[in-house]
C-alpha cells in the first residue's frame, strides 16, 4: 500500500499525550517502566496508516505538511494514548459458563470443575458444535466490545477444538474476524489447552496427535504465529509441554506458555529454556524462574483479572519481577471461564490495587510491553513516528485518572490505522 505523505489526520489539544516511547526494539524494564514519555498539551500528526510526528499542540501543526482535506480532532484537554494491546485472550468460543458461578461460590475450585468434565471441556463441546460462521459472528461481537473499550490489537488463542478439524475451524474464525473488523488479531494455536474427553487418561497420546497432526496442519495453512501450552498440574506436565513447544519451535512458531498459574511446576524455567516470547500468569513462579525470565528476555504477561475472578488470595509477585528486571506486560485473559471480562480499564485498576503496580507501569505494561509480548513491538504500542496510528482518546484529564476510575468505559474516540473507528 502506498503511504500518504501529507498529514491527513491531526489530533490537537491533548491534556496529556502519553507516548510510551522508549528504547526502540525492546520492552521496558526497571525504572524505564515509570517513564511514559508524556507531552503536556500534545499533538499527533498522522498520514495514511502511520504516525509522522508527535509534539506540542500549537507548534506541531506548523512543522508538518498538511493535506488540503486534513481532518483535525480537538482532544479538548483529554488524555491521548497508544491503543491498548491485549496480549492474552481466548477470544473465539461458543457458549458461556455463568452456570459455574454457583459451583464456584460453593467452593469447588477451577481445576476440580475441569476434572468433572466442566470448565474448558464444556466450552469445547459448545465450540465443536458451532459452525465457522457462528464462531465468526460471536467473535466479531467480542472484538467490537474490545475496540469500544480502547483495545486496538489483541492476541487470540484456539484451544476449544482439541481436534485437528475444530482447532483449524477456530483459527479460521480468528483469521476471518481479523479481516472483517478494524481490530488486529494475532493468532495463537493452543491445542494443548486440555486433554479432550475422548483422550481421557491418555494425555501422552493426545500430545502425539498435537505433534504429528495438529501442528503441521496449522503450520501448512499459516493459521497461527504462536504456539501456547497450558502447563498445569492435571493438565499438561512440564515434560509434555516441552515436547509441544520444542516441536512448535522447530516448525517456526513463536512460543508462549501458561506457566506456574496454580501450582509451581517450573513453567517459567521451561519458557526460558525454550526461548519463549512470553510466559503468562506466573502466580506461583519461583525465584529461579524469575531470574531466568529476566536473563532470557522472556516477557511476563500477568493476568490479575483471572486471579480476581478465581478469588485467589495471592496475586503474581509483580513487584519482585519488576525489581529483578523482568519485562512485565498485562492482559485480560478474556475467556468464558476464569476471566469473562475484556475490559483493560478494569485490569488497570486491579493491577494497581493488587499487583501494586504504579499507574505508569500499568500503562507501559498494556501498550509497549504488551506489543513486545506478541512480537509487535516494532509496529505498535507507542506513539512514535513510523508506528501504526493506533490511538485512543479517553475522557480523562490524566493517566492516573484511568487507573483510579473503574467500571466505566472512559473511551472517547478510537483511531485504528489512521481511521476514526469509535466516536462519541
Ligand atoms: O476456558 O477456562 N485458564 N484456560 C486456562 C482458561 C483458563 C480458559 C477457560
Ligand atoms: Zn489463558
Amino acid at each position: 500500500m502506498v503511504e500518504a505523505s501529507k498529514v491527513d489526520l491531526l489530533i490537537v489539544n491533548a491534556g496529556q499525550l502519553v507516548t510510551c516511547a522508549g528504547k526502540r526494539g525492546r520492552p521496558k524494564v526497571g525504572e524505564a517502566m515509570l517513564d511514559l514519555g508524556v507531552i503536556e498539551r500534545g499533538a499527533v500528526a498522522v498520514a495514511g496508516e502511520r504516525i509522522v510526528a508527535v509534539g506540542k499542540s500549537g507548534e506541531l501543526e506548523r512543522e508538518v505538511e498538511l493535506a488540503p482535506d486534513v481532518r483535525v480532532v480537538d482532544a479538548g484537554g483529554r488524555l491521548v494514548m497508544p491503543g491498548f494491546v491485549d496480549p492474552h485472550t481466548h477470544l473465539v468460543f461458543a457458549g458461556s459458563r455463568e452456570h459455574e458461578l454457583e459451583l464456584k461460590l460453593s467452593g469447588v475450585p477451577y481445576l476440580e470443575i475441569l476434572a468433572r468434565g466442566g470448565g474448558i471441556l464444556s466450552t469445547v463441546r459448545a465450540t465443536r458444535e458451532a459452525s465457522l460462521e457462528e464462531l465468526v459472528a460471536i467473535g466479531l461481537k467480542y472484538a467490537e466490545e474490545m475496540l469500544r473499550q480502547g483495545t486496538t490489537t489483541a492476541e487470540a488463542k484456539s484451544g476449544y477444538g482439541l481436534n485437528t478439524e475444530d482447532e483449524i475451524k477456530q483459527l479460521e474464525a480468528v483469521r476471518e474476524i481479523d479481516a472483517r473488523h478494524p481490530i488486529d488479531l494475532v493468532p495463537t494455536f493452543l491445542g494443548a489447552h486440555a486433554v479432550p474427553e475422548e483422550y481421557a487418561g491418555r494425555g501422552d497420546e493426545f500430545v502425539d496427535l498435537i505433534l504429528e497432526d495438529m501442528l503441521p496442519a496449522v503450520r501448512e495453512r499459516g493459521l497461527a504465529e504462536f504456539c501456547d501450552v497450558f502447563c498445569e498440574e492435571g493438565v499438561f506436565s512440564v515434560e509434555q509441554s516441552r515436547r509441544v513447544l520444542e516441536r512448535a519451535g522447530e516448525l517456526g512458531f513463536g512460543l508462549k506458555i501458561h506457566a506456574d498459574e496454580i501450582k509451581p511446576l517450573g513453567g517459567a524455567e521451561l519458557a526460558a529454556e525454550v526461548g519463549a516470547t512470553s510466559a503468562d500468569h506466573l502466580l506461583a513462579v519461583s525465584d529461579r524462574g524469575i531470574a531466568e525470565l529476566a536473563a532470557r528476555g522472556v516477557v511476563a504477561v500477568l493476568l490479575p483479572g483471572t486471579t480476581f475472578n478465581l478469588r485467589e488470595r495471592h496475586y503474581a509477585p509483580a513487584r519482585k519481577m519488576l525489581e529483578r528486571g523482568v519485562a512485565v506486560a498485562l492482559a485480560s485473559d478474556f475467556n468464558p471461564g476464569s476471566c469473562p471480562t475484556n475490559s483493560l480499564e478494569l485490569i488497570m485498576t486491579i493491577a494497581c490495587l493488587y499487583l501494586e503496580m504504579r499507574p505508569a507501569e500499568v500503562i507501559n505494561a498494556l501498550t509497549i510491553n504488551a506489543a513486545h509480548a506478541i512480537g509487535r513491538g516494532h509496529m505498535i504500542g507507542s506513539l512514535e513516528p513510523g508506528k501504526q496510528a493506533d490511538i485512543v482518546i479517553f475522557d480523562a484529564p490524566n493517566y492516573e485518572y484511568l487507573c483510579y476510575r473503574f467500571g466505566t468505559n472512559l473511551v472517547y474516540k478510537v483511531i485504528k490505522r489512521g481511521q476514526i473507528v469509535v466516536e462519541q
